[in-house]
């Protein structure tokens, strides 16, 4: 073996194992941060008292602002978020789907509604078909009505649909109301929604129940109709 062919042999080795070294000292970093979180929470909730809460809770934000995203201010935030409950959405389950036109013949579509929450994207719930996209036209809109399984702050709706450049609002309900003037003013409205995966922003308004009320049919195949394969529902539950 010649001393000359070493350095190239081994360098990429050698490199191959500082990345893992390294890879290695973050994920025990993390597993010492992550206990270090759980026993001071466990100690925290123990010591502290319903009086003694507020005032942690005012010091763990002044705490937080101070290091900022720093990985201490993160651990603040943990700690935070485990005694006051919060934390990131996760699903929420959708549990009905009912089909909503009551400025027309209170039906649409009513034999396909659970094809838009049954986990398959190969079924899907249509609207009826209207001569003009634009159903404003004929009347205020159509809809479907999503209920979930419990209230929570909810994060986002995700649809998926092949149909392009359609319009619909949404509004939030803690259940569903039956008449459309009970959901009030809508949490968002998106116009021109393209074919795909469109994620709306429910931005943690508290519900259980969603209405997706379509305006605006786009140019859905096979005549003027909306297509909703599958809708999720994130929150952070209550
Ligand atoms: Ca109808
Ligand atoms: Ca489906």
């Amino acid at each position: 073996m010649s001393g000359g062919a070493w350095p190239t042999a081994i360098l990429p080795r050698m490199s191959t194992s500082g990345v893992a070294r390294n890879t290695g000292l973050a994920f025990l970093t993390q597993i010492v941060t992550a206990a270090f979180t759980a026993g001071l929470t466990i100690f925290l909730v123990r010591r502290l008292g319903p009086d003694e809460y507020g005032l942690f809770s005012l010091a763990l934000g002044i705490a937080g602002l101070l290091f900022g995203r720093s990985g201490a201010g993160d651990l603040f935030g943990g700690v935070r978020d485990v005694i006051s409950g919060s934390s990131d959405p996760v699903t929420i389950q959708l549990t009905a789907a009912d089909d909503f036109d009551p400025f027309g013949d209170d039906r649409e579509s009513a034999d396909d509604v659970g094809a838009a929450i049954d986990g398959d994207p190969a079924t899907a719930w249509t609207t009826e078909s209207y001569d003009n996209r634009d159903i404003t036209v004929l009347k205020p809109g159509v809809g479907l009505v999503l209920s979930a399984d419990q209230v929570a702050q909810l994060h986002e709706l995700i649809l998926t649909s092949p149909t392009n450049d359609w319009s619909a609002s949404f509004y939030v309900a803690e259940t569903n109301p039956g008449s459309f003037d009970a959901w009030g003013e809508p949490v968002a409205t998106l116009e021109g929604i393209e074919a795909g995966t469109v994620t709306v922003d429910l931005g943690g308004t508290e519900g259980g129940a969603v209405l997706i009320w379509i305006t605006n049919q786009g140019d859905g195949s096979g005549g003027d109709e909306v297509t909703i394969a599958e809708a999720r529902l994130t929150g952070v539950p209550e």
